[in-house]
């Protein structure tokens, strides 16, 4: 039993005390380092070496994914098939076969995926904690935010190289831009603000108080920006005004807002909140929420094609995609994907989806169409967000083979221990509860994760971290010292809790 949860192999107490004293200042303290730490695939045990461990509780996080054994599927050189109808991308200078960049959050770099033969071509290093990335609408530009950094890089898709990095400030989260390309904004989650860049001189041109903006959509007619504020106690969804730079509304909630998207119309936005199996359909011209739509668990991404004709949505807890139509709201099919499944991207024709699967570490292309896994290819270490160029996809129709892609077994769950540990405190639908708790020094606290999807429990201070906290997984940690901890979770940084000691 001498599981040690290891930040520099030092047990987390012993690391707690050292950085009481002030000695590992600096030690994984940033947000991203933090977050990096927390999604690590080592399925690390999380068990603190206290000597409470009678109930055994520590399971090792279980989200290492089974062996992928699907193979790219390889298009064929000049296929033909799909070319009865023209791309819907008229801009000049549009590529004839598109690529898809995608954030490696624990690689630190964009891979650079050719849809063609479904390969990827490259990586391109950036800083930490890649995060929110988009495409200008001439597939020309990529802009990819760094939320353990303070930059937004530019990539330039001809080349594939980074040309520039614009300075936003602390832990940048999602990006949108207008469909003129024009304008860029930033979700400045660590600043409060929502930004407004130039894309002409990629200079920040204005700003908007928003309490920690994390995911942002644009209407179609480039006019409103909606925001997901994550704050706790302030979650909401704030109206924007693109041209006026300013706040023009908000839609309290009462759980927190993930990601959104509006319908091709701009009549309708989707959007996710953690802890409700459903996605929310917000009727914009009336500013409220007028149906949801139940999928799996912990729904994440939600996106309509820009044909318009379907909704898409990831649920992370089963791995799967659903599809519904967005005239009616009415789900129309679920595709298996992969583990942990965080983002899409669409073709322009919408008939083809890209999907990454944070867990398992592949991209599953599947035919919207048709419903069938097309492919499953290997893409690099916890790969999130995703954009595709405009233009033809050259997959081929979904075989009836391809579609047998192995799909990653249910992770095994080891279910926690039925009973409540004293001064246990459980992880449920996106909360810690209780969300203050009060032990004595000496005392060791147990957190159990029984949500749909993983989480850590990770120390304000970058003192200790539970890592990756499968679900059925618990975390212990002894506190010695009397005072105020305050953690959160290093995915779901709106996740919040605080240990109180005194005795
Ligand atoms: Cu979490």
């Amino acid at each position: 039993m001498e599981h040690q949860t290891a930040i520099d192999g030092r047990s987390p107490v012993m690391v707690a005390r050292l950085s009481r004293r002030g000695f590992l200042a600096g030690a994984a303290a940033s947000a991203g380092a933090a977050l990096l730490a927390a999604c690590g695939n080592s399925g690390a045990a999380t068990n603190a070496s206290t000597p409470t461990t009678a109930a055994g509780a520590t399971t090792p996080a279980s989200n290492v994914p089974a062996a992928t054994t699907a193979r790219a599927a390889t298009a064929p050189i000049g296929a033909t098939t799909a070319a009865s109808a023209p791309p819907l991308m008229t801009q000049a200078g549009a590529p004839d076969m598109p690529k898809a960049y995608i954030g490696l959050f624990k690689d630190n770099s964009v891979a650079v995926f050719d849809t063609m033969t479904n390969k990827v071509l490259t990586t391109i290093p950036i800083p930490t904690g890649p995060h929110g990335l988009v495409l200008t609408p001439d597939g020309k530009t990529i802009y990819i935010s760094s939320d353990g950094a303070t930059v937004v890089s530019i990539i330039d898709t001809a080349t594939d190289k980074v040309t520039g990095n614009i300075e936003v400030g602390q832990a940048p989260h999602g990006l949108a831009i207008t469909p003129d390309g024009k304008t860029l904004l930033v979700a400045g989650f660590g600043t409060n603000r929502v930004m407004l860049i130039d894309t002409a001189t990629n200079t920040v041109t204005g700003q908007v108080a928003v309490p920690q903006p994390h995911n942002l959509a644009i209407s179609p007619d480039g006019t409103t920006a909606y925001v997901a504020a994550q704050q706790p106690g302030a979650t909401a969804l704030a109206i924007l005004s693109i041209a006026e730079k300013k706040q023009t509304g908000s839609i309290p909630l009462e759980k927190t807002p993930r990601a959104l998207n509006l319908d091709a119309k701009g009549k309708q936005l989707y959007f996710t909140l953690a802890g409700v199996d459903a996605v929310q359909v917000l009727d914009v011209a009336r500013n409220n929420v007028t149906g949801q739509i139940a999928v799996g668990a912990s729904p994440h991404h939600p996106l309509i094609t820009a044909t318009g004709e379907y909704g898409l949505v990831v649920s992370q807890g089963p791995g799967e995609l659903s599809i519904w139509s967005p005239d009616t709201n009415s789900l129309t099919g679920t595709v298996k994907v992969g583990t942990m499944p965080h983002w899409i991207a669409a073709s322009s024709d919408g008939d083809t989806a890209y999907v990454t699967n944070e867990a398992s570490n592949d991209l599953t292309i599947v035919n919207v169409e048709t419903r069938k896994v097309v492919a499953t290819v290997p893409i690099g270490n916890a790969p999130r967000k995703i954009v595709l160029q405009p233009g033809m996809i050259m997959q081929p129709a979904a075989s009836p083979a391809a579609s047998a892609t192995t799909v990653p077994a249910a992770s095994a769950i080891t279910a926690a221990p039925a009973t409540a540990a004293a001064n246990g405190v459980t992880i449920a639908s996106f909360a810690f509860a209780p969300q203050s708790i009060t032990v004595a020094p000496g005392q060791t606290v147990t957190w159990t994760n029984k949500d749909s999807v993983a989480h850590t429990v990770t120390d304000d201070k970058g003192a200790w971290d539970s890592k990756t906290l499968a679900v059925g997984a618990t975390f212990q940690q002894r506190f010695d010292q009397a005072g105020t901890f305050t953690y959160h979770c290093a995915i779901h940084p709106f996740m919040t809790g605080t240990v109180v000691v005194k005795g």
